[in-house]
């Protein structure tokens, strides 16, 4: 690319957890980087990111940048730290890991990590040692655990639909997905379709930014996804207005599902959804009027207690239609699941034990606070466990335990890393190579580091060798380089169409997944019918057989309703990354969206700084008035760091966790308002 004695651009991926894993050139002047740009011969980016990434130069090389080990020096969660040496602090961890083990048992240490960078081997870097340890095990479950359980019931192993396909539908159908924010890059499509007189539906329980944009916006209640597709569907197979041939040839199962839907009143669908009955027969006609349509599905519609119902009511819904049976702008997208790897290679169970304890990531404040035996040691990397974890409350209650040692590897000092004893300094993605595969579309990319690290900062990687080696262990995966351990997954990804590919020193632009493909039906890809009827009722007794109307556990409890009236959600903010940029809340506190008939009644004006409470936990926010939201209905986008005196966001959410693939529902509490000078 262009250079010159002090000015030279790379090609690079961005590492965020984005759906849209954006090729980017950086401009790097005296072993600086001074810009971010999207690359204009990434297939999918285009030249054009997000504003999150323009300015992350400022945080490679800012002020707030972590530069070298510290050991804490004062209360925990004050944030007084002295600075040490590396060789220090890899005696000190190797030391508490010897004494926790040697006295507790390797279960007795608590990983905690989740998708800071998104590379490969950085998200995984930490599993080998862990596994040679036998530490407790962590479930992944925070993001999509939920939402792919419910996929996966349906669609085993099956790809989603490439998005470009939707840019050749009639009629595209964005569901619990906030697309101008959290999948940017998926906008040109609707744009594109739209062009060819293509309508576009947003079905979210507020009017986002994408909303703002659609054709018809459906105000669905938090939950009610699962009440709303079925009632669609029951109004197409009450209007006889599906093609029962190709759902014989296509599907098994349609008819269990057709009878329950008929012999189901229409109460229960109207009062879950909260959408009205003409609305969803509005919906219904849609559909049949537009047989091109395209499904994106995100995640939000999945956090909470009938997650994996919601997903699995829609892609029936999908399916019905024939949505799975590809041809011209059809097609269904929730995870393009593009490329398939051993994951074994990066994981390494053969080192540890069989069995050891298992915790699920959402029950962190638990775990922290009342397991059995207890954690002593907890080790975070790629994570900030106190923002974006259910109930901060109680994982705050247990970092401050003083029987807990905490180390936490960042690149800035979030509110975690404040209730570290140790915090280790962490290269940004600028400063170590990896490999990086998206999951709104079908490219993979192979990236090298552009820069030497800032300061000390050693990669996710580099940690956890230099950590296994102090502590004595040789073992094959310890003396790997991070290439030789990226290039013996590339070897095994399925989605490679050469596993001999090389890999310069620029990022291949791009690898195209072998599995994206147009046109093909499921059946003929990938030999499946779907599955409308997933198992026997008696195989699994806890788990609805077919796609049904459940309860849902804190929206639906009439006890806490009375006490705590509103219910609240908090999706993505566009200027954050989860908890990434959470600091940036300088002027006043972050928004909170209300309705303007719930402002009056509790006499708030737009502006004003509330309380919100429930018996979790409380955290302050700023009134937005709006219509945007539905009365009852709080909106608190954005998951801003805490502010030191009050909690974050997720002090007032819960660990109660969905009905299958047990992720976390953020998007289910019950809270009340109090203002503040009250
Ligand atoms: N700017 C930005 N982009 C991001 C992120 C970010 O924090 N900021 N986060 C990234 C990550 S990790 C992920 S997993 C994705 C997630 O992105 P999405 O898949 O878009 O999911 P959510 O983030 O939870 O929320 C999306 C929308 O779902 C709505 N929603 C909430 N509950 C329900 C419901 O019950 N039904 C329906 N129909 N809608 C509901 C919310 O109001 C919101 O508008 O985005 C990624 N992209
Ligand atoms: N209420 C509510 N809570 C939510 C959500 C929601 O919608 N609502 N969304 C949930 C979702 S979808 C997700 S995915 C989770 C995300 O939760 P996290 O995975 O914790 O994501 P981030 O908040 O981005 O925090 C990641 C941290 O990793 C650090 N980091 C980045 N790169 C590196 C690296 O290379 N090495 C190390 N050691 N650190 C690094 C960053 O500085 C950042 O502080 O949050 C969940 N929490
Ligand atoms: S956060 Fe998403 S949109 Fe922004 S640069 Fe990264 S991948 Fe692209
Ligand atoms: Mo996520």
């Amino acid at each position: 690319m262009e250079s010159s004695p002090t000015r030279i651009t790379k090609k690079t991926v961005c590492p965020l957890d984005c759906p849209d894993t954006c090729g980017l050139i950086a401009t790097v002047e005296n072993g600086r980087v001074v810009g971010l740009h999207g690359d204009p011969d990434h297939p999918v980016t285009r030249g054009v990111i997000c504003r999150k990434m323009r300015s992350y130069p400022e945080r490679v090389h800012g002020p707030a940048r972590l530069l070298y080990p510290m050991k804490r020096t004062g209360v925990k969660g004050k944030g007084q730290f002295s600075r040490i040496s590396w060789d220090e602090a890899l005696e000190l961890f190797a030391r508490k890991i010897r004494e926790v083990r040697n006295r507790y048992g390797g279960q007795a240490i608590l990983p905690y990590q989740y998708a800071g960078n998104m590379g490969v081997i950085s998200r995984n870097a930490g599993y080998a040692l862990y596994h040679k340890l036998g530490t407790s095990r962590l479930e992944e479950t925070i993001c999509s655990a939920a939402a792919m359980a419910g996929w996966e019931m349906h669609l085993p192993g099956i790809p989603g639909s490439p998005p470009e396909v939707a840019a050749t539908a009639d009629l595209i159908v964005a569901w619990g997905i906030n697309i101008k924010v959290t999948n940017l890059h998926f906008w040109p499509q609707v744009v594109a379709a739209r062009k060819r007189g293509a309508k576009f539906v947003v079905i979210d329980p507020y009017r986002n930014e994408t909303a703002r944009s659609a054709d018809l916006y459906l105000q669905v209640k938090p939950g009610g996804d699962s009440a709303l597709a079925l009632g669609v569907l029951k109004a197409l197979v009450e209007g006889n207005r599906l093609d029962l041939d190709m759902l014989e040839r296509t599907s098994t199962g349609f008819s269990q599902l057709a009878a329950y839907l008929k012999n189901t009143t229409w109460d229960e669908f109207l009062r879950q959804s909260g959408v009205e009955h003409e609305a969803i027969e509005g919906l219904a006609s849609l559909l049949i009027e537009r047989p091109h349509t395209f499904m994106r599905i995100g995640i939000g519609l999945s956090r909470n207690s009938r997650g994996g119902m919601s997903v699995r009511a829609i892609v029936s819904l999908a399916a019905s239609l024939g949505l799975f049976n590809g041809g011209e702008g059809r097609g269904v997208l929730l995870s393009s699941k593009a490329f398939a790897g051993d994951t074994n290679l990066l994981r390494f169970p053969e080192l540890g034990p069989e069995k050891v304890r298992t915790v699920n990531m959402a029950h962190l404040g638990q775990a922290l606070t009342s397991l059995v035996p207890p954690v002593k040691l907890c080790i975070v990397y790629n994570c900030n466990p106190l923002s974006v974890a259910p109930d901060s409350s109680l994982v705050r209650q247990g970092l401050k335990r003083e029987d807990l040692f905490t180390v936490v590897h960042e690149q800035v000092m979030t509110p975690t890393a404040r209730y570290a004893d140790l915090v280790l300094p962490a290269t940004t993605f600028l400063e170590n190579g990896d490999g990086y595969t998206g999951y709104g579309h079908f490219e993979l990319a192979v990236a090298r580091p552009v820069i030497d690290p800032v300061g000390e900062a050693r990669s996710n990687f580099r940690l956890f060798q230099d950590l296994a080696r102090h502590l004595g262990y040789t073992d094959p995966p310890f003396l790997q380089s991070s290439d030789e351990r990226l290039l013996s997954w590339l070897r095994s990804v399925d989605g490679i169409a050469d596993p001999n590919q090389e890999y310069g020193e620029e990022p291949e632009c791009c690898l195209t997944s072998t599995r994206k493909r147009f046109g093909e039906s499921i059946q003929e890809r990938w030999g499946k019918q779907f599955m409308f009827v997933t198992h026997r009722a008696e195989d699994n007794p806890g788990v609805p057989p077919f796609a049904c109307l459940t309860p849902c556990a804190e929206t639906d409890d009439r006890d806490l309703a009375c006490r705590f009236p509103f219910s609240l959600i908090i999706p993505p903010h566009s200027d954050l990354l989860n908890s990434t940029f959470g600091e940036r809340w300088t002027d006043g506190h972050p928004l909170v969206l209300m309705h303007a008939k719930d402002a009056e009644s509790l006499s708030v004006t737009d502006g004003e700084k509330v309380r919100l409470v429930n018996f979790r936990g409380r955290s302050i926010r700023t009134v937005s008035i709006t219509d945007d939201t539905a009365p009852g209905l709080l909106v608190a986008p954005g998951l801003f760091w805490e502010d030191g005196s009050e909690g974050g966001i997720n002090d007032l959410t819960s660990q109660k966790t969905t009905d299958i693939g047990a992720g976390p529902t953020f998007h289910e509490s019950r809270v009340r308002v109090e203002k503040i000078d009250s």
